[in-house]
């Protein structure tokens, strides 16, 4: 075996290094993240009247986006000598760190909301090991209690999105999607939460053309759902509600960058309600073969909306799937049921076959 296979070849540091911060070989933390699949969509294109592609980030190691900013994020707590880091989430964040966290040996504290966890996210962080913090409050109270717990400990990381280098490693997408279709598309469809994402993808597409590897960047579309769309109401929410509990945020900690990216790029963040997120999600995994979580699909949500009132995007779009649908399961489950069984043979079988054939 080559030596060097303790850390693998793969993942977004090695691949885009130049364009990261400092990291010492002997600190990186990967687990293979990055170079997801970019799915074209044919059927949902045709809806839409453009051409779209799916970044299809629920085929990330922990199966979310978050993979990108973390190996980044634990690397250099690791550099730096953190002994611990900690996480308010909506679930997605915490599975992330408690994996990276574990293969990089470090404590990993997560504060999380009680009863707002999809239930593939809570399993995760309890099969890494991480220290679970149930709060009774949501995500934004949890990310202020992460924030002033920091303050007054030393050698703990927090590796929320407010930390740069969640940005910094998350801003790959925006390459990987450029290097894949040979230029930036025309514009970005992309679920808005706590709003680094948004971030991240438009420092990385305006990184990449001032590297001058592109000559132009896309519209950013962000959007929130409705029951939680501060960006779009202008103010924060007190008590977010949505069935995408990936987004379930009413105090967003980079505002500020999602609202530069939509303006300098000549986009925006609009809201689509739960029926138009399940909608979405239903179609993707119905016609395009692609499960992503509620959250996830907000994006094309926005997208099917944006057309139906005739004022979507032309040209290549992307749709950004945030997160794998089986980290909800029980939202599908409490929408569709498995159907009573049949006796084992073959008359029942036929039968049933027949009946719906
Ligand atoms: C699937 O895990 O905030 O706008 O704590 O899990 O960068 O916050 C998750 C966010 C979209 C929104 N899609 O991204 C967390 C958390 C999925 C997500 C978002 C999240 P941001």
């Amino acid at each position: 075996m080559n030596t060097s296979a303790q850390t693998s070849k793969h993942g977004v540091i090695h691949r885009y290094r130049r364009f990261l911060p400092e990291i010492p070989d002997s600190a990186i933390t990967t687990i293979g993240e990055g170079s997801t699949p970019l799915i074209e969509a044919k059927a949902i294109s045709e809806r839409i009247g453009a051409r779209l592609f799916l970044k299809f980030e629920g085929l990330n190691p922990t199966a979310s986006f978050k993979d990108r900013g973390m190996t980044v994020a634990m690397s250099r707590a690791v550099a730096d000598g953190n002994v611990a880091c900690v996480c308010a989430s909506t679930g997605n964040t915490a599975a992330s760190a408690s994996a990276y966290a574990a293969r990089a040996k470090m404590k990993c504290f997560v504060v999380v909301p009680v009863g707002k966890i999809a239930l593939g996210k809570a399993v995760q962080f309890l099969a890494h090991g991480a220290d679970i913090i149930q709060i009774e409050g949501n995500f934004d109270a949890a990310l202020k209690l992460s924030q002033k717990a920091i303050e007054n400990l030393e050698g703990v990381a927090l590796v929320n999105s407010v930390n740069p280098d969640r940005i910094e490693g998350q801003k790959t997408a925006a390459f990987e999607v450029c290097e894949e279709l040979g230029k930036p598309p025309d514009t970005l469809a992309i679920p808005v939460g706590n709003a680094g994402n948004i971030t991240a993808y438009w420092k990385g597409f305006s990184e990449w053309k001032e590297a001058g590897r592109s000559d132009a960047v896309p519209k950013m579309l962000g959007f929130q759902a409705e029951g939680s769309a501060p960006l779009v109401l202008g103010h924060d929410i007190e008590e977010p509600e949505t069935v995408a509990s990936a987004i379930r945020i009413g105090a967003p900690a980079s505002r500020e960058g999602a609202m530069e990216a939509a303006k300098e790029s000549g986009g925006k963040i609009e809201s689509v309600s739960d029926d138009e997120i399940l909608e979405a999600q239903s179609l993707l995994a119905s016609m395009e073969g692609v499960f992503c979580e509620p959250a996830s699909a907000a994006g094309v949500a926005g997208l099917l909306k944006l057309a139906r009132e005739n004022r979507g995007p032309s040209g290549t779009v992307v749709a950004v799937l945030t997160g794998h649908g089986l980290k909800d399961p029980d939202t599908i489950l409490s929408r569709v049921k498995l159907p009573e069984p049949i006796p084992a043979t073959f008359e029942a079988v036929a039968g049933r076959m027949e009946s719906s054939a």
